[in-house]
């Protein structure tokens, strides 16, 4: 199993480093409790993208100025990730952290280099890796942003797990957004149809992109085989259940993007 624990249910996102410290443990605790197998990715949430935003790395160097904000995103990012591995570590799901910044490598946005060995290799000794949206080398651009999608795909590529989660802050894709619109209606099984006929206000982009390229990660990883679901982290219980590879409340991503 490929969870994504997303920046959005980890942490407020509209307010720099604030953790969302009781689901995070919650959600550790349901990844125990499920007895699954899995890799984890996280998102940067607040710790990664209010500061990435503001010195624009997603389109790499452009001006010394930049790199203040580089090494504040990594020193950010970091200190989340070391919260995620704390919590799982205490809640008996032993991990390490495996941060891009040091094992991955960009070339032109894109994710050219995972060092995926180590991956599986901590993997087999029962030592669950963790890795997350972080800044990371770029052959072409100097440096820019490996997000926790890149790093999803690139897993599920290799790995190619029997079920990827991605874990947000709402019941999964909608017709709308739910958090403003009161019409918008949760979308069961989201199709290349089903994406196309998304409103524009769902595109709303981060530094990373939008709800649309996230849900173009997903099927692609959906068109491997196995299953891409995404879930709500914040109802307790549904982690769990997911893990359990039981039916959820959630949107299934069906496989087709090219
Ligand atoms: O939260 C973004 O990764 P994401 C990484 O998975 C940074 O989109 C540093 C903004």
């Amino acid at each position: 199993m490929l969870v994504k624990l997303g920046g959005s249910v980890i942490t407020e996102k509209g307010s720099y480093r604030t953790l969302r410290a009781d689901a995070l443990s919650r959600l550790a605790q349901e990844i125990k409790a499920s007895g699954a197998a899995v890799m984890i990715v996280h998102g940067a949430g607040s710790y990664g993208h209010i500061v990435a935003a503001r010195h624009q790395l997603q389109k790499g160097y452009s001006n010394p100025s930049q790199i203040k904000g580089a090494a504040q995103v990594m020193e950010d990012v970091r200190a989340l990730n070391l919260e995620v591995v704390s919590r799982l570590n205490r809640a008996g799901v032993a991990s390490v952290s495996l941060p891009p910044s040091a094992v991955a490598e960009l070339s032109g946005g894109a994710l050219s280099g995972l060092d995926l060995d180590r991956f599986g290799r901590y993997n087999d000794l029962g030592i669950v890796p963790v890795t997350f949206g972080d800044v990371a080398l770029d052959s072409k651009r100097k440096f820019g942003i490996c997000s926790g999608d890149q790093l999803m795909e690139s897993l599920a590529e290799r790995f190619r797990p029997e079920r990827i989660i991605f874990v947000t802050d709402v019941d999964g894709v909608f017709t709308a957004d739910p958090h403003s619109d009161p019409r918008a209606s949760l979308i069961e099984n989201v199709d290349r149809a089903a994406l196309d006929a998304l409103p524009r206000s769902q595109r709303n982009a981060d530094v990373t992109g939008s709800i649309f390229g996230k849900i173009e990660v997903m099927m692609r990883i959906a068109s491997h085989g196995g299953d891409a679901v995404a879930i709500n982290g914040l109802a307790p219980g549904r982690l769990e259940a997911a893990l359990r590879g039981q039916r959820v409340i959630g949107s299934k991503v069906v496989g087709g993007a090219e």
